[in-house]
């Protein structure tokens, strides 16, 4: 527990005089919240987030993920805020309290460019495809059982657009503002209902019900100033009157492998850095916990034996991505402290990395024959030299093959906490992907550089295996 608090208080460290609140968005959400070329957010939410961060003397850690973790990120209380094209609904109203409106909208039903389906009622026995957690969704549900579809969960905008475009399902529900900036720039889509638009309302800035009233305040007077000055508009201007290629970068940058390397460089190199950072700390903690566990699970107390097993068990048993929801989301509602991503990746990582662990070495003592046990006490050696001198010793070297697949195993494993926003590799790829569309180009790139990843990883562990040796 004193560790994990810990890691919490080293993830936690900040210092500006300026208070800094942590602020969740849509990874991507155009003209809303959406990457730029030198990967920066930006977007119409973007730019007054800003505004009102500048004049009213604070900074902010934003979050981009998906949509529905960024809104759970808020009602847990691991975010101050949340800036995402987010409508304000009755519903919402319960768990948030939120700005005044700053931009109207209303759900679209949208199906492939040129398609014969024009009526609901065509929709009968296909699939639509739905954003999780999103007001379009809900306005989607509702009329599932008057035209009889059947729907389809994603957690951002554009892959449910590619699976309306590729025909894989028939139509979608998706925002105005942001649907009609999709097809200006050519998406080839086509909203239904232009002129009879679902559940009318507006975008606004939001908190946890009750938190944070200062941030609503501060959000409001400076709409308020912004709209009066003018700088509004010029900020919604400046993307509604512009190419989105002016902010993301022309097609040579996005349709060559060589053209994403170069213009993604530094994103990707962040994403790597990170996930050796993850990797290097979660195979030491991970390594040295399961150790722990281990000579628990052969020690000569039973309770001690029963712990082990009971943890082994359990983090063995948790699939890694509950774990980390778990830790990242569920926990800090309960603990009232924000557990910064990095962290609760880490510790997800330690606990279900080291139960393995855990269980490989306890095996490995086990197998070290019982004779050899024996024979070390009946020469007069305490329990614990003879653990230390006799059965450690030979037990690691049994472990050793067993400890590196555990290694690239934890690797590997780093890519599911993509899934609690930390930017390593595969989220870096993700939010390049949603950028531009270039699917088998930069999930080969990012396939490519897990193998040489986990090629140096086994080269190093066999040269440490040999020197043990
Ligand atoms: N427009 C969505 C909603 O209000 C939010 C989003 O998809 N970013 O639920």
């Amino acid at each position: 527990m004193a560790f994990f608090l810990g890691l919490i208080a080293f993830g936690n460290r900040a210092s500006a005089a300026e208070p800094n609140y942590v602020i969740s968005t849509d990874a991507t959400y155009a003209p809303f919240d959406f990457q730029d070329k030198n990967n920066q957010y930006i977007g119409i939410d973007q730019d007054i987030l800003k505004e009102v961060a500048k004049r009213n003397h604070f900074t902010y850690t934003l979050k981009p993920m998906a949509f529905n973790s960024a809104a759970q990120m808020v009602a847990n209380g691991q975010a101050d805020g949340i800036i995402a094209g987010m409508a304000i609904t009755d519903e919402r109203k319960q768990v948030y309290d939120v700005s005044d409106p700053y931009y109207n909208t209303g759900v679209a039903w949208i199906t492939k460019k040129g398609s014969k389906l024009t009526s609901l009622s065509d929709l009968k026995g296909k699939t639509v495809a739905l954003k999780s957690g999103t007001a379009a969704a809900n306005y989607g549900l509702s009329l599932q059982s008057k035209y009889g579809f059947k729907v389809k969960y994603f957690n951002d905008t554009d892959t449910m657009y590619n699976d309306v475009v590729n025909g894989n399902s028939a139509a979608t529900f998706e925002d105005m503002p942001v649907i009609q900036y999709a097809i200006k720039n050519g998406l080839k889509l086509q909203v239904q209902n232009a002129n009879d638009l679902g559940n009318a309302g507006a975008y606004g800035f939001f908190v946890k019900k009750g938190q944070n009233p200062q941030l609503i305040k501060a959000f409001n007077s400076t709409l308020k100033e912004m709209k009066a000055d003018g700088s509004y508009q010029k900020i919604v201007n400046k993307y509604l009157k512009s190419d989105q290629k002016t902010f993301t970068g022309s097609a040579s940058d996005n349709d060559s492998t060589w053209g994403i390397l170069k213009s993604n460089k530094k994103s990707i190199w962040n994403g790597l850095v990170e996930t050796i950072k993850l990797t290097i700390f979660a195979i030491i903690l991970a390594s040295l916990w399961g150790l722990i566990l281990g000579v628990m699970g052969v020690s000569q107390s039973k309770f001690l034996r029963g712990l082990s097993t009971t943890i082994i068990y359990t983090f063995r048993g948790l699939p890694l991505m509950v774990l980390a929801f778990f830790i990242y989301i569920g926990l800090p509602g309960v603990l009232h402290t924000k557990v910064p991503a990095f962290t609760a990746g880490l510790l997800t990582l330690i606990l279900n990395e080291g139960a393995y662990t855990g269980a490989f070495v306890r095996g490995g003592f086990e197998a070290v024959n019982v004779g050899q046990m024996e024979a070390a006490r009946s020469l007069g050696l305490p329990y614990g030299k003879a653990m230390a001198k006799v059965i450690v010793p030979q037990g690691l070297k049994i472990m050793v093959p067993s400890f590196v697949n555990q290694f690239i195993i934890t690797l590997k494993d780093t890519s599911i906490l993509s899934a609690i926003g930390i930017l390593e590799l595969t989220q870096t790829g993700t939010l390049i992907v949603a950028r531009n569309s270039q699917g088998f180009r930069v999930w080969a790139i990012v396939g490519v550089i897990y193998l040489i990843l986990i090629t140096l990883l086994t080269w190093l562990s066999n040269w440490l295996e040999k020197r043990l040796n």
